[in-house]
C-alpha cells in the first residue's frame, strides 16, 4: 500500500532531508523574512495546518508577528484584507504540488500587492517555484493522494531554515535519529490501548502542536473516514466537550510541562472519555515534524481495520484544481 509505505519510511525520507538542509548555502535564505513586521504562513488542507504550525514557530523563535492564511480566504474572500500597508510584509507559500489553484491566485495577488514571497513545495516545475521570489523544493517524491511525509518534512524543512536564520541551537539530529523508535511506539501505543475502536477522536494541541492536532484530525477524515475534530487544546472547554462520550478519544499534543493540559485531560476522562497523553521529545516544539507521525498512523491503522484503502480516499484528488483559472 502506497500510502503505508510513505508513512514508514519517513525516516529515511528525514535522514536524507537533513543531509540535504546541511548543505544548504542559507546564510542570506530569504532574509526579508527575517526583516519584515509581518509574515504570512498561507497554504490549503494539511498545508494551512503546516502554515499554522509554521507560523507559531516563527513567532516563537523570531518575535516577529506571524499569521497562517487559508490560500482560499486571501483568494476568494472579499472582505479579505492584510495588515496595513505601512508595514513591512512578507508571506510563505507552502504547497506539496505547487499547483493548487488558490495557493498560486494568493501567491499572484501577494505580488501584485508587492509583498516579497517564498515558496516551499516538492513541485520542482510548479507555479509556486516560477513565480515566487525564492523557493525551497525538497529533493523528495511522494505519490500518495493524502499527504504525510510532504507534511512532516516541508515541517522539519521551515523549522530548520528559521533556527539557521535566526542562529539558535536545535537538535534535529537527535529527533531524526529518534524517528524510528517514535514510530514503532507510537504504532504499538495504538495497538495495545486498542484506540481504534472510539467512534469520535478529539486531537488537541496549543502552539505549534495546533497545526498537528489539526492535520491529525485531518488524516482520520481523509483516511478512514472517522469523524475526528481539533482544538486549540484549552478551547475544547468552551463548548466542543458537549460531544464527549464514553466512545470519545481525545488525543493532547502536549507541549513543555504545563500542568493545566493535564489537567484538562482529567476533565475528559471524568466525562467519560478515553485519553492519549502525546509528551514533546523536546522542549521547543521542534519534534512538532515528529509527533505527526502519531496522527498519521492511527489514520492508517483505523482505515486498515475498517478496510478501508487510503491510497483511494473518496472524494479527494491529490491537487484541487479549480476551473477558470482567470479566477
Ligand atoms: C493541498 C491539498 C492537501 C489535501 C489533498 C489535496 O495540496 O489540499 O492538503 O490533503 O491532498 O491537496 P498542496 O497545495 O499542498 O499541493
Amino acid at each position: 500500500m502506497l500510502t503505508e509505505h510513505e508513512i514508514y519510511t519517513q525516516p529515511d525520507d528525514f535522514e536524507r532531508l537533513l543531509a540535504f538542509l546541511n548543505d544548504l548555502y542559507i546564510e542570506d535564505f530569504a532574509r526579508y523574512l527575517f526583516e519584515s513586521d509581518v509574515v504570512y504562513f498561507v497554504g490549503c488542507g494539511s498545508s494551512y495546518y503546516l502554515a499554522v504550525s509554521a507560523s507559531k514557530y516563527f513567532s516563537r523563535v523570531t518575535g516577529i508577528d506571524a499569521k497562517p492564511l487559508q490560500s482560499g480566504e486571501v483568494t476568494f474572500a472579499s472582505s479579505f484584507v492584510l495588515g496595513s500597508r505601512d508595514l513591512k510584509r512578507s508571506a510563505v507559500l507552502i504547497s506539496r504540488s505547487g499547483d493548487t489553484t488558490e495557493t498560486v491566485q494568493a501567491l499572484r495577488k501577494f505580488n501584485q500587492m508587492g509583498i516579497k514571497t517564498f515558496g516551499i513545495t516538492l513541485g520542482e516545475k510548479s507555479e509556486l517555484r516560477r513565480i515566487c521570489q525564492s523557493s525551497l523544493v525538497l529533493p523528495l517524491e511522494e505519490r500518495s493522494v493524502v499527504m504525510t511525509k510532504s507534511f512532516s518534512c516541508m515541517l522539519l524543512s521551515l523549522f530548520y531554515l528559521i533556527d539557521r536564520m535566526a542562529k539558535i541551537a536545535s537538535d534535529y539530529d537527535r529527533l531524526v535519529r529518534l524517528s524510528r523508535k517514535f514510530l514503532h511506539e507510537s504504532e504499538k501505543s495504538i495497538e495495545s490501548q486498542a484506540i481504534d475502536g472510539a467512534k469520535h477522536y478529539v486531537f488537541l494541541g496549543t502552539g505549534v502542536y495546533e497545526g498537528i492536532a489539526k492535520e491529525s484530525a485531518l488524516k482520520l477524515q481523509e483516511m478512514s473516514l472517522t469523524f475526528a475534530e481539533a482544538y486549540s487544546t484549552f478551547e475544547y472547554r468552551h463548548g466542543p466537550k458537549s460531544l464527549v462520550t464514553d466512545q470519545t478519544l481525545v488525543v493532547l499534543y502536549a507541549s513543555d510541562q504545563n500542568p493545566e493540559e493535564v489537567t484538562l485531560l482529567g476533565e475528559m476522562q471524568r466525562l467519560g472519555a478515553s485519553t492519549v497523553l502525546r509528551t514533546p521529545a523536546a522542549e521547543n516544539g521542534q519534534d512538532a515534524f515528529l509527533q505527526v507521525l502519531f496522527g498519521q498512523l492511527l489514520g492508517l491503522i483505523i482505515a486498515k481495520r475498517k478496510g478501508l484503502n487510503p491510497d483511494q480516499p473518496r472524494n479527494l484528488s491529490r491537487v484541487v484544481f479549480l476551473a477558470d483559472e482567470s479566477r
